[in-house]
């Protein structure tokens, strides 16, 4: 990855450079090449002796005491909703990486507020989990302190930010008023059905006889005893998101989110349309999924799973010591993406299949490749036209038979280097001969339906949403087991049921469990003995519905007001990270039709758009703590200001890429800064076409760039403009300026907002509306001919000094009659300092001593000196 980011960002770095080396050269006349003379800049730049520390506790504290960020719902208003994916409260500082991706969803909300938009713009923290708890078994804190610590941490960075955040909504997960929401819905949907308890593999440490999340369970090493980590079956709970697998796949047309978070989701739903096959084994029917059953006339062996639940049905007593070995083997807890990489690896079964069609006996194996809950958890394999199985049939010596022939070059079993899995025609398959393979799929099938040998079927790679876990800092399930009742809801009344403090965090299981008025408890139903549910929910409950509380974060009556939520939802702006692409953002849509379902809410997508920011990389490694290549936010705000940190992040990469951190273009965005500050001192009353027209015209490009997210391109657009100007500037035009640096500055454009006398706030004023009838493209072309004419002027003067030893006096321009207009005599009289006299080449009155009109051409006069 490391090679990949420089080149993306290359561009754009390129044309910072370019501008920012403009502005290096103009406030203070000094370029800057050497060393040395670059310190002479960063000097003349503390003269300035902007205070951007105290100017941005100032207006942090003006805007909180104005409470100018809190909204409330306004039916005569549009609202916009932008949100950020809400953090885990790690105690740790923000990086460069925090802040660009906070900074993203700022610069949009502050656009959309300006506009005219009534916007919530929310922040709270997802603050329950597993570093909390780790923390608390390894340095002996509670996790409740570990977690208020670090959001008081996290919160104080945040607001260092200068975020318009509405701090009167922030929420917290391991609040009680907020879990008891949790709680409460998960009786609603147990009402339903759909939620629900079946035994399932978990991560289990047979030496420390605890259940191990993934991240405890790394490369399949106990973390406490580095012991070998196997599956376990234990019960745990589930919510029913297959139910509303296709929902999830249709309603991805509704929502405006990245093609390839889209292509994600579809792939994790799964949805796979197939022939249910049945093969007789030991004259017992046993179904498998094909995708092709055109290859059925090629099936030359069977494999199931070594987690299939009737495997030892199979398996003869000859192979029982061999298949009981490599089942073993397999036992080990893999990621999936192990399995992908698997070497194919299996064990024959000593058992035999027959072919419903061909009625031939293949052999049975077990293979490590084959999954046990997906489809049947048994394939038929078809080596020639299957990747995988073509692998495992080389490996172990099995037969293979050609049934689908290439239309344009023959493939021969002899000379055969891999599967063929190309479309072709039907070989060696009976009467289903010489069909085309797509077609025979739909044959053979009613064939297969005429004999009642399978039928037509549709698979999803979805499985239910496990939301169990055997840990403490997390939501408790309301449930009690009683011996008379069984599985029995804590009734609504009762909630929350509040996760106790006193356990016991040195137990290598669950420490909840350890606290016995917590376990035992009387059963809701008959009063009589009951224990409590231990295991916790996940906290991908938590942020299923977090954004829907911060439309009502207050409320002790219910979740949320159904009104409230309405009028806000759904999010129109969604900002967070890819790596969310399928868990978080399918279960919270999830969360969401189901909510629809029950009737709490009237809409079934929260999330109408989404954007992912790209990942802030340093020396080619993803930024972050572990790594140990962090700038913090401190490192940069101390030296120059939080703006200038906010101003680069966005300028030097677009936000959807990733970037690589550099010092260096970190000065640049300082100098534009500082130029913004210095053209205050330029301000008066005056103004002309060309500034009108710059000012307009850039109103229009940075407005359009914020709202696509270009905003390194907006930047751009208003760079440029603020480096044009090197006289006067109209304060109204300078007002325009600072307001579209607001955006990303909003400290220091606040203070010059207030410096120019005005009493309101910059961060809500109204965003300027360009004016389409000074925008005059041909006043910036006129312009830079005359810079260009200028240039030339000097150097012809600076030839005739060399030559004669001569200062000329007297300029003369000849050029094209429909240019006339463009050349300003005096501004050109202004910057050279001579006299000058402009022709139409056609004026027959015209001074011309040497012919030069004739050397005159569009855009470049003839030029004559005297
Ligand atoms: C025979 C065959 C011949 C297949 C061929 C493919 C190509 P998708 O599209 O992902 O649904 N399969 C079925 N159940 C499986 C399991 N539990 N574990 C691993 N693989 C399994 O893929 C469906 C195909 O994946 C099925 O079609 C089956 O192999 C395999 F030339 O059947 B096929
Ligand atoms: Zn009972």
């Amino acid at each position: 990855m490391g090679n990949t980011v420089k080149k993306k960002g290359d561009n754009l770095s390129k044309e910072l450079n370019k501008l920012t080396s403009k502005i290096e050269k103009m406030p203070t006349g000094k370029s800057v090449k050497s060393k040395k003379e670059k310190s002479i800049v960063k000097e003349t730049i503390d003269e300035s002796k902007v205070d951007f520390a105290s100017i941005e506790k100032k207006w942090q504290e003006a805007w909180e005491e104005k409470k100018i960020f809190e909204v409330k719902e306004d039916s005569k208003k549009k609202k916009c909703y932008v949100l950020e994916m809400y953090p885990y409260p790690s105690a740790s500082f923000l990086h460069m990486g925090h802040v660009r991706n906070y900074t993203i969803g700022d610069v949009f909300a502050r656009f959309k507020r300006m506009s005219g938009f009534n916007v919530l713009y929310p922040m709270g923290y997802d603050s329950f989990g597993l570093p909390a708890e780790i923390a608390s078994k390894k340095e002996g804190i509670h996790p409740e302190e570990y977690t208020k610590m670090a959001m008081e941490k996290i919160m104080a960075y945040q607001k260092a930010l200068g975020n318009s955040y509405d701090w009167g909504r922030t929420l917290s997960s391991h609040d009680p008023n907020y879990y008891k929401w949790n709680q409460y819905f998960f009786l609603k949907l147990f009402e339903k059905g759909l939620a629900y308890r079946k035994k399932a593999p978990v991560n289990w440490c047979e030496k420390c006889q605890s259940v191990l999340a993934n991240e405890e369970a790394e490369s399949g090493k106990c973390w406490r005893c580095n012991n070998e980590v196997v599956k376990k079956e234990m019960e745990q709970w589930f919510f029913k998101i297959t139910d509303y697998a296709d929902r999830l796949l249709e309603d991805l047309s509704k929502i405006d989110w990245p093609e390839k978070i889209k292509v994600m989701q579809r792939n994790w739903i799964g949805k796979s349309f197939g022939t249910e096959v049945e093969f007789l084994i030991n004259g017992k029917k046993w179904p498998v999924f094909t995708t092709r059953p055109d290859t059925l006339y090629g099936v030359t062996f069977m494999v199931v799973s070594a987690q299939h639940p009737n495997l030892m049905n199979l398996v003869t007593s000859e192979q029982k010591k061999k298949v009981e070995e490599f089942v073993k083997k397999c036992m080990r807890a893999r990621t999936s993406e192990e399995i992908e990489n698997l070497d194919k690896e299996g064990a024959f079964t000593g058992s035999y299949a027959i072919n419903p069609l061909t009625k031939e006996k293949v052999p049975v194996w077990i293979g490590n490749f084959v999954v046990a809950d997906y489809g049947s958890g048994m394939v038929m394999a078809v080596p020639t036209h299957d990747k995988r199985d073509f692998e495992f049939a080389k490996k172990y010596k099995i037969p293979m038979k050609i049934v689908i022939q290439s239309k344009d070059k023959k493939i021969n079993l002899s000379d055969m280097k891999q599967a063929f899995t190309e479309n072709g025609i039907l070989v060696n398959s009976d009467k289903f001969s010489g069909m085309e393979n797509r077609i025979a799929i739909e044959e053979i099938t009613k064939e297969l339906e005429k004999i009642k040998m399978g039928k037509k079927t549709v698979n999803y790679k979805i499985r239910d949403w496990m939301i169990s876990r055997q840990r403490y800092w997390g939501t408790p399930i309301p449930i009690v087991y009683c011996d008379n009742c069984g599985v029995v809801p804590v009734s609504e009344k009762d909630l929350p049921v509040l996760l106790p403090k006193k356990v016991d965090f040195k137990t290598s299981g669950n420490p909840l469990t350890t606290n016995s008025e917590f376990v035992n408890v009387k059963c809701p139903k008959c009063g009589g003995k009951g224990k409590r549910e231990t295991d916790t929910m996940g906290g991908f409950v938590d942020s299923s519905w977090y954004f829907l509380r911060y439309c009502d974060n207050k409320n002790n009556k219910e979740a949320f007001d159904k009104k409230k939520v309405e009028y806000w939802m759904p999010v129109d702006q969604y900002v967070g990270g890819a790596e969310h692409a399928v868990m978080h953002l399918m279960y919270a849509r999830f969360f969401i039709k189901a909510l629809n379902d029950l009737g709490f809410v009237n809409f079934d997508e929260p999330f109408k758009k989404l954007f992912n920011q790209g990942i802030v990389y340093k020396d080619g490694a993803k930024m972050s703590k572990s790594k140990g290549n962090v700038v913090f936010q401190t490192d940069i705000s101390n030296k120059y200001g939080i703006d200038t940190a906010r101003l680069f992040l966005m300028f030097v990469s677009s936000p959807d890429r990733q970037m690589e951190w550099s010092d260096d273009g970190v000065e640049g965005s300082f100098r534009i800064i500082n130029k913004l500050i210095r053209l205050k001192d330029k301000v008066s009353k005056n103004t002309t076409p060309l500034q009108e027209h710059k000012i307009n015209n850039t109103i229009k490009l940075f407005s359009l760039n914020i709202e696509s997210f270009d905003y390194p391109k907006a930047i751009i657009s208003a760079v440029e403009c603020l480096d044009s100007f090197n006289g006067d500037i109209k304060k109204e035009n300078y007002e325009i300026l600072l307001k579209l640096f607001s955006l990303f500055c909003p400290h220091i454009t606040e203070e010059l907002w207030h410096n120019l006398g005005n009493k309101t706030f910059i961060s809500v004023a109204d965003w300027p509306v360009a004016d389409e009838s000074k925008i005059n493209a041909k006043l910036e072309e006129a312009e830079k001919n005359v810079d260009k004419t200028v240039s030339d002027i000097i150097t012809v003067l600076n030839i005739i000094k060399e030559k004669t030893g001569k200062d000329g006096n007297k300029v003369y321009l000849y050029v094209m009659p429909f240019e006339l207009a463009n050349y300003d005599a005096e501004a050109i009289v202004k910057r050279t300092g001579k006299e000058i006299k402009v022709f139409a080449v056609n004026d027959k009155s015209k001074y011309d001593p040497e012919q030069k009109s004739s050397k005159a051409k569009p855009g470049k006069p003839g030029i004559f000196v005297e």
